[in-house]
């Protein structure tokens, strides 16, 4: 489409019959079916931003770029379709990286375009307005990056951005474009013709049958099977088959935290609450989408059955990824829902259950750890414990399953994780394969935007500040996010002292009753502070039939929670004593 009259009194001067290069990127990216830009304007990217909106695109400006490219990074994983986020150069740029680089490292196809400064100037170094190397500084955080130097080269930038980010195994793409690009005219017509719709982004990759039934005799051979779903597996919407073939095997599987929901953590097989029991004895491991990594303690160790008398079956699309870590005797490569309905298919009508011996211990354990843990869920205690406040949040996810849970935190992270069922695919984002704080607003914004479901944010006090500026954001967009922070005052705890008796407080701890409802009252939005169990359920539920941007501000206690969560044995261990 050529250039229509400028939204404002300075942009660049188009007739019916020019275009120019920041209108070729709006055309290249809604002729692939891209309609969302979440970014941060200024020079020189304000005006195709004003443009986008004046196009059709809908523009979601954020406060700070990492969190509008996490929002992009998010509404790739939701929606398999790379999200779009718009930075201006260097600093704007370098805000957007972490969200790159984390899309990339959790495989989320994601692309950040920026914009830059001139070329010539840049590389002579000669001090121009923003001046940075970006495509330089971007590579190495990335699955490729792009620049694109002449209008002519849009269509071809946008589609290699696009194809780059969804095959394979999913990633982060960036792609420059300097401001002299996107000033430059192009006749309309010919211009039309430089874009690429970008056919089969994710062509499927189709495993071997020696591999599948490779793997199927394995695991038909396993007296103590057990199945691993990763966000792979959620990130495939795969979901009908998955669900299948998981039920047909009957052997206990373990979702990993943002594959919760795949199958309802309430299934039957579901060992969630077995876990340790569940990779210390089963004798054959499935993975399904899921790496070895540091979350699965690298598939060895104490975490783990004795090295080598557990085999594992590796399904995923990145054939790298087999013997990462210990030896793979089955590997499966292909996409996870070609892989599956193969295995579907070769497993045939009578497939062996999975052994009763096995499935009967790993139920007897899992009842045992739930049993355990439920009177504990109902307490109304205040201040709220890490239980009774996520027993009541439990419950309205139970109510209203397609919510989507956004969590962050350590001990708000670790105790939800096992705390909320989850009951539907792809309604619980995390902090994922870093463990890194700042997702909350971001992914909330971006799960918002991208399917209209009410999102229920649930984030430490320490994980809400990095990103709680966005809750204007929120607010602006009217956006149905309820943010739930649970304030014990600090990281992990509110209770470290300076050991110096010194004026300064302690490194984790923060001001103590901080008020977080307020700020989301300085923007229009309900801001509520919650003391009990009840009140915080109440608070929620109104939050989330209203559909109004909400911040809870739950008051926990603050000497309820431990060390890094669940991790923390993760810490070094000094060898010099603490001052007491
Ligand atoms: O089987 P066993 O007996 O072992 O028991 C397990 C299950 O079987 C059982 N279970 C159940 N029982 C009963 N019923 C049910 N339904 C049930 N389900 C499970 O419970 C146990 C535990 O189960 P789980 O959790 O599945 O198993 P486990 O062993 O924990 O799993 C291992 C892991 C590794 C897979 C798991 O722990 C995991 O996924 N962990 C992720 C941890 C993580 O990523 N943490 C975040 C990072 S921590 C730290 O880095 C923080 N920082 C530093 C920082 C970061 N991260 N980023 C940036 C940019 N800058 C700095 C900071 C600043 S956290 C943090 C802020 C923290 O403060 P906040 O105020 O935000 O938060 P609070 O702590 O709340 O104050
Ligand atoms: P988790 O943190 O849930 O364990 P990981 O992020 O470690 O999950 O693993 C996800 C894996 O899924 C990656 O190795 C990635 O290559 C793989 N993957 C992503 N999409 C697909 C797909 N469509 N088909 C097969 N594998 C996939
Ligand atoms: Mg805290």
């Amino acid at each position: 489409m050529s250039a229509q009259a400028a939204p404002t009194n300075d942009a660049p001067q188009a007739t019916a019959d020019l275009t120019d290069g920041m209108h070729l990127v709006i055309d290249a990216l809604k002729l692939n079916d891209i309609n969302t830009i979440y970014a941060v304007p200024g020079i020189p990217i304000t005006d195709l931003l004003r443009f986008a909106q004046a196009e059709g695109m809908r523009v979601i400006s954020f406060r700070h770029e990492q969190h509008a490219g996490q929002a992009a990074a998010i509404a790739g994983f939701l929606t398999q379709k790379p999200g779009v986020c718009l930075t201006v150069s260097a600093p704007g740029f370098l805000n957007g990286l972490t969200a790159l680089s984390n899309a990339t490292t959790n495989c989320f196809p994601m692309i950040l375009i920026s914009g830059s400064s001139e070329r010539e100037i840049v590389d002579l170094q000669q001090g121009d307005y923003e001046e940075m190397d970006q495509l330089a500084i971007a590579k190495p955080l990335c699955k490729a990056a792009f620049r694109v130097l002449h209008a002519e080269d849009v269509g071809v930038g946008v589609a290699r951005a696009i194809r780059a980010a969804c095959s394979g195994r999913p990633g982060g793409v960036y792609l420059d474009l300097p401001a002299k690009m996107l000033g430059q005219a192009m006749d309309a017509a010919k211009a039309a013709k430089t874009l690429i719709k970008v056919i089969d982004p994710a062509p499927r990759q189709i495993p071997s049958l020696e591999a599948v039934r490779r793997g199927l005799d394995l695991l038909k051979s396993a007296k103590k099977p057990l199945i691993i779903l990763g966000k792979g597996a959620a990130y495939a919407q795969a979901d009908a088959d998955i669900r299948a073939f998981v039920e047909k095997t009957g052997a206990p599987y373990l979702p990993m935290s943002m594959a919760k929901g795949l199958l309802p953590d309430t299934h039957p097989q579901c060992s969630a609450a077995a876990r340790s029991t569940c990779l210390k004895e089963a004798d054959v491991v499935l993975l399904i989408g899921a790496r070895l990594n540091w979350l699965l303690s690298h598939g060895k160790g104490k975490t783990w059955g004795e090295r080598g008398a557990q085999q594992f079956i590796h399904i995923d699309i990145a054939p790298t990824e087999m013997d990462s870590n210990v030896a793979i005797q089955a590997p499966i490569v292909g996409d996870i829902g070609s892989c599956v309905s193969m295995m579907l298919h070769e497993m045939g009508a009578n497939w062996p259950a999975a052994p009763a011996a096995w499935t009967t211990a790993i139920k007897a354990k899992r009842e045992e750890n739930i049993a355990k843990m439920a009177p504990r869920l109902q307490n109304n205690n205040v201040p709220m414990d890490f239980h009774g406040a996520l027993g009541a949040l439990r419950t309205i996810i139970k109510e209203k399953p397609d919510t989507i849970l956004v969590n962050e935190g350590a001990n708000t992270l670790d105790f939800a994780r096992s705390i909320i069922d989850i009951y539907e695919p792809r309604k619980r984002l995390d902090v994922g394969t870093w463990g890194v704080m700042g997702i909350g607003m971001g992914f909330a914004a971006g799960a918002a935007v991208e399917t209209g479901k009410p999102v229920l944010a649930v984030v430490g006090d320490s994980a809400f500040g990095f990103s709680g500026m966005e809750i204007e954001t929120l607010c602006r967009y009217n956006l149905p996010v309820c943010v739930v922070v649970f304030n014990n005052n600090g990281i992990y705890r509110g209770t470290d002292v300076n050991p110096t008796g010194g004026a300064d407080v302690a490194p984790t701890v923060f001001v103590k009753n901080a008020r977080y409802d307020l700020m989301m009252q300085a923007f229009g939005g309900v801001g509520i502070t919650a003391t009990s169990p009840d009140e915080l359920g109440r608070a929620v539920r109104e939050a989330l039939a209203s559909g109004k941007p909400t911040l809870i501000n739950a008051v926990i206690d603050e000497k309820a929670g431990t060390e890094s969560g669940r991790i923390g044995n993760l810490n070094p261990q000094s060898v010099v004593k603490k001052k007491a």
